[in-house]
């Protein structure tokens, strides 16, 4: 098949085996113009065999020698140390080759849904998403959940069939469950031939070199033009097709590449990685119907003021707009930031603007700084081949940009521009760590800083009452990258227990007795307070009255036992909770002319404290958090029943929101620590959730 190239050569490749791959390593490099770039994100469930096909697509185009394979962790795409040892992809990766002139970046990205966060990095910086369906085992939830969501921003597809060699690999079985979970415009051009030697084009007169087709072409071509008819632009063919007339194929392919290119219909390729079969297919696909960057809308732009600036074009000389898709910290070139150029063209040595926002409650605070690209390559999985340019619509790497973080804009120096970021999923499964030693302390404060500032998908939280550093990840598979990370730069650090942070509060009045009395011998200590607590309502927190008369505590004192009492209430009186809700009020009490002071008279009001939490009746209050859960429709019973035995209380459900509905809930912490893996195992992976802390709560005996 082949789309603009079928314009100029009338006889298209579709009709019988594509001749052999022209190979040119050097243009895959250095795209000259925009309309030579393809960039298409390579999406579909973990082991569908994305980062296998990325791999035989590169030594098919000559781009590297031999294949390397997943189970040595030798791919070009999963380098990773964490993706050899996890045995999948767990970033992004960025791969280029060549095809006849045009520079294709191959975007690998992991399905696995820890690393979603990548994904949508990944989709970011593509034009075109090709979805990899394995023959063997299928498509997942999550996946139909994607191709709806490309759907909705019009994302034009591409469907790859893979693992056709594999013996339990089921070409027909896989089209009959793509045309189910992505619609009726998903369509084969081929189909493999017996014995998956090649494949066979489903447009155009069979040619003698043609191999047998495993089921009939001819059934298969009836729905392929009608398929392509209804989706054309010119509303005659139809009727001409109807009324039996031959329709010429290249007008056929146009139409098709039109379509594929405007996003309203999906063509399907077979392929192996292992054998090859299917790779010189799908690259002509890649090259002729795949839409160039200039035919896809850029993302708005404003000026560092946030003015919003007219749609940017994809031109090379337009102002320099371009974002930093991921981020990586190499331990010799520093800080490598790839990026997606939207408009204009980065250049070595040239003096660029950096600027990040809206993404502080992850720790990376707004952020613009000037900086010098010293060094551009182009990204070869891990590796990096130095350029001289990038223009508008390629992708490339920058290294030693000291403060880019992924999500930040890359403009001109003299008109900084602002690219909103892209939707990045919430971390929401915590994780708490602690150095081995004290030393390890100090060495994990700095790398973690580092670790985080790389990924987005990360989130740092020192918890004020329970002191532990609590990591938020994506789930375990994520949580294992980041503490793989952290140990990669030296840090010896084990996991513990997350904490949840209880608090204590008394539930019935109580007098309180403090005698802080010692004078055997040198200067002595003398303090006595009486005082009175009783609960307050949730949340009211602390209140103090002084209610003495006759100055038995001057007024210096009784500002200590308030100060002695605080403290005792941070520390906690049984439980070693903070306590909370309280109100005290100092009744009584004895000062000595010589003997009281100041930490007298706060030893003397914590200790009443905690003489009047022995005499109260006392409850522990934990976190409770407001809870939103995004399920479709089938799943929501489950769902339900399951918050309810979380102990959460639904407080509402709303079908309204698109397809699905939303359970809103409060949900104490403790139940959620794990939330984030077993909705999503409840849910076959399409369950979201988000929450926020709502309040304490008593603890349930
Ligand atoms: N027989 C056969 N096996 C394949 C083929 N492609 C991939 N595999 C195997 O399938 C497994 C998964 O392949 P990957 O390429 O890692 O799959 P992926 O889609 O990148 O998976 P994630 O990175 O987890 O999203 C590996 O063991 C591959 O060797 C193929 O064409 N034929
Ligand atoms: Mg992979």
């Amino acid at each position: 098949m082949s789309a603009r190239s079928a314009r100029e050569t009338p006889k298209a490749s579709a009709t019988g085996m594509p001749e052999a791959r022209r190979s040119d390593t050097g243009a895959a490099l250095a795209a000259s113009e925009p309309a030579r770039i393809r960039n298409v994100a390579l999406v579909g469930h973990s082991g569908a065999g994305k980062t296998m096909l990325v791999e035989s697509l590169l030594a098919a185009t000559g781009a590297i020698t031999r294949m390397g394979s997943i189970s040595e962790g030798t791919t070009v795409g999963d380098s990773d140390p964490s993706a050899i040892h996890q045995q999948r992809s767990v970033s992004m990766s960025v791969a280029p080759i060549a095809v006849g002139g045009v520079k294709v970046n191959l975007i690998d990205t992991p399905g696995y849904t820890d690393f979603t966060g990548e994904l949508r990095a990944g989709l970011r910086a593509a034009d075109a998403a090709l979805f990899v369906v394995s023959a063997v085992e299928g498509i997942d939830a999550a996946t139909v959940a994607l191709w709806g969501e490309c759907g909705k921003v019009g994302m034009p597809r591409a469907v790859v069939i893979s693992k056709l060699d594999h013996p339990r690999g089921d070409f027909s079985a896989a089209v009959v469950r793509c045309r189910e979970a992505f619609g009726e415009a998903v369509l084969p051009l081929y189909l493999p031939a017996v014995g998956n030697a090649g494949l066979v084009a489903i447009l155009g007169a069979p040619s003698d070199g043609d191999q047998a087709p495993v089921t009939s072409v001819d059934e298969a071509r009836g729905p392929l033009i009608e398929g392509i008819i209804a989706e054309s632009e010119d509303e005659t063919l139809m009727d001409r097709y109807l009324g039996g007339e031959e329709l010429p194929l290249a007008d056929l392919i146009q139409d098709l590449e039109t379509a594929v290119a405007r996003g309203s219909f999906f063509p399907v390729i077979p392929t192996s990685a292992e054998t090859g079969v299917g790779l010189s297919e799908l690259m002509d696909l890649l090259v002729d119907a795949l839409p160039s960057p200039m035919e896809r809308t850029a993302p708005a732009v404003m000026a560092l003021d946030g003015k919003s600036i007219k749609p940017l074009a994809c031109d090379p000389s337009g102002p320099l707009a371009a974002e930093v898709v991921r981020t990586t910290v190499d331990p010799f070139l520093g800080r490598v930031c790839l990026v997606r150029v939207f408009s204009g063209t980065l250049r070595e040595d040239s003096s660029i603007h950096i600027g990040g926002r809206g993404l502080a409650d992850r720790g990376h605070e707004d952020h613009d700084a000037d900086e010098r690209v010293t060094h551009l390559y182009a990204p070869v999985g891990s590796g990096l081949k130095a350029v001289p340019q990038c223009v508008a619509g390629d992708i490339c790497a920058i290294s030693k940009l000291a403060g880019a973080e992924t999500g930040d804009t890359v403009s001109g120096r003299e008109a900084p521009l602002l690219i909103e970021t892209w939707n990045m999923p919430e971390p929401l499964m915590p994780i708490a760590i602690k150095g081995a030693s004290r030393s390890d302390e100090d060495v994990l404060a700095k790398s973690i800083g580092k670790v985080a500032a790389a990924d987005p998908t990360l989130r740092l939280e020192r918890n004020p009452d329970t002191h532990q550093l609590i990591l938020w990840c994506m789930g375990e598979a994520h949580a294992e990258v980041v503490l793989d990370r952290l140990r990669g730069q030296g840090v010896k650090l084990q996991t513990v227990d997350v904490i949840t942070p209880l608090r204590e509060t008394f539930v019935t009045k109580a007098v309180g007795h403090g005698r802080h009395v010692k004078q055997s011998g040198g200067h002595g200590q003398f303090a006595i307070c009486d005082i009175e607590v009783e609960p307050l309502a949730r949340g009211e927190g602390f209140a103090f009255t002084d209610k003495i008369v006759g100055g038995a505590i001057p007024a210096t004192f009784v500002a200590s036992v308030e100060k002695g009492v605080r403290s005792q209430m941070l520390k906690g009186v049984s439980a070693g909770f903070p306590v909370v809700d309280i109100k005290v009020t100092l009744v009584g009490g004895k000062t000595h002319s010589v003997d009281s002071s100041d930490a007298a008279f706060q030893a003397a009001g914590a200790l009443a404290l905690r003489e009047a939490a022995a005499a109260a009746k006392m409850q522990l209050l934990e976190p409770v958090s407001s809870v939103v859960v995004s399920v479709p429709d089938e799943y929501v019973g489950a769902v339900m029943s399951d918050l309810s035995g979380r102990r959460g209380r639904v407080t509402g459900t709303d079908a309204a929101v698109g397809e699905g509905a939303e359970i809103s809930a409060e949900v104490p912490d403790q139940e959620l620590l794990r939330y984030a893996i077993e909705l999503r195992a409840l849910t076959a992976g399409t369950g979201r959730f988000r929450r926020a802390y709502l309040r304490h709560e008593p603890v349930p005996k």
